[in-house]
């Protein structure tokens, strides 16, 4: 088998006004849709972020990959790096951390590669990962405070704002009313701390027997990181990236019993090494998205039990390609301690056929069908690629879209 074909398509989907610490989200959100076609007639999807430095990588190795064997991962590898020398450079400039566009393209393609596979012998993905551990995968309901949609919004508005630990509570109580979810995690670093400590005060009294946990993006500094932990003492199972960098996330845990969790500062292997001699997290959030794809988080899964750490999984705006490939990584992750984030019930678009997924008790079934096990809905492709077109938006700067509804309004990490 062997590929002949590459597309590639931008999309863009109808975001929400979604608050974190460098800003809001904006209208649309970028992905980037991959088809491998190959001689023996299959197609591989892979869904991957679309802003301006990732398309860019995917549209420059994209081309490289006619005649690439999809078993032949070192190759594609080989190839990534010969078209994006010195790695490409770092995807995204504004977000708080530095992946490299080279392992965000790699990842992209590695999972095409794999759903490929699947089909081939016609197996599901998690078979081709080590085996499935569980087959129901368990998610936790991913809270935001948030705007209202500005009157140019191409989304439906949902809750409007969101900006009290009451209102918080009813995000909450709506989301899991919805989709069953047994744990929370709220994306901190938006209000003060005082303010975050009562909103997750309100929601331990609210959801005494769910796991919570609150993620301020590196938005506080190690004296106020270590007061919000004895407020929330016995509240949180873990506190995500609370303050900017290894070496004050390694001053706060020599500080503190609360285990630490991070998506910022742990994002390449190399990292995990310098975290572990420095014990500056226990819990790691992978994401086949930059972990070199399926196969490099189960890796990591690995590495992390090795080194005594615990394992959850991260989640950016994304659609159903990319929740298909969460799941396959779930299932076959045998210490997944921790309940996956994800973005999903957000939005409402879907580009895969049969629409919608659906969460039953906050668990998603891993699809049973050979690769990921989902099918590209051509229809939705094109309206959402339309979008793209008619939007004009080509990266993501939450910073720049918070001027929209806060005109002085000046990033600060940390701020408080
Ligand atoms: O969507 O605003 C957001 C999140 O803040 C996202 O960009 C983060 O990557 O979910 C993420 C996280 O856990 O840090
Ligand atoms: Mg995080």
């Amino acid at each position: 088998m062997r590929i002949t074909t590459i597309k590639i398509t931008p999309i863009a989907v109808p975001d929400v006004p979604l608050l974190n610490t460098k800003g809001v989200h904006g209208k649309v959100f970028l992905r980037a849709i991959i088809e491998l076609e190959t001689d023996t007639g299959l197609v591989g999807l892979g869904e991957a972020y679309g802003a301006k430095r990732t398309l860019a990588g995917l549209q420059a190795v994209g081309p490289t990959l006619e005649g690439l064997d999809p078993y032949d991962l070192r190759d594609l590898r080989r190839r990534v790096e010969r078209a994006l020398p010195e790695g490409g450079g770092v995807n995204a400039p504004t977000a708080l951390a530095d992946h490299k566009v080279v392992d965000v393209v790699y990842s992209a393609f590695e999972i095409a590669c794999l759903d490929l596979r699947g089909k081939e012998v016609d197996r599901p993905l998690y078979d081709l990962l080590g085996g499935a551990v569980r087959k129901d995968i368990p998610f936790g309901g991913y809270l935001f405070f948030k705007y209202a949609n500005l009157p140019d919004a191409v989304s439906d508005d949902i809750f409007g704002d969101v900006l009290t630990p009451d209102a918080m509570v009813a995000q909450a109580k709506a989301l899991v009313g919805d989709h069953g979810y047994k744990s929370l995690k709220l994306k901190g670093g938006v209000l003060p701390p005082d303010e975050e400590v009562e909103t997750m005060l309100k929601l331990r009294e609210a959801f005494p027997d769910h796991g919570l946990r609150i993620d301020p993006m590196g938005a506080w500094t190690v004296p106020t990181a270590a007061k919000v932990v004895k407020q929330l003492d016995g509240v949180l199972e873990y506190l995500e990236d609370p303050v900017r960098g290894l070496d004050a996330m390694a001053e706060l845990s020599a500080m503190i019993e609360m285990p630490l969790a991070t998506n910022l500062v742990v994002v390449e292997f190399e990292h995990v090494v310098e975290a572990i001699q420095k014990d500056a997290v226990q819990i790691i959030l992978s994401d086949h998205h930059y972990w070199r794809g399926a196969t490099g988080a189960i890796h990591l899964g690995e590495m992390c039990r090795a080194a005594g750490l615990g394992v959850s999984m991260h989640s950016n705006s994304h659609l159903g390609i990319s929740l298909a490939a969460m799941c396959h990584v779930a299932a076959a992750t045998p210490n997944l301690t921790y309940d996956c984030d994800t973005h999903y019930p957000w939005y409402s678009k879907e580009i895969i056929k049969g629409g919608r997924v659906t969460f039953k008790d906050g668990k998603l079934r891993v699809p049973e069908g050979p690769g990921l096990g989902v099918e590209l809905d051509q229809e939705v492709l094109a309206e959402l690629h339309a979008l793209y077109n008619e939007q004009m938006v080509v990266d993501r700067d939450d910073t720049d879209e918070m001027l929209k509804y806060v005109p002085d309004y000046v990033r600060k990490v940390p701020r408080w």
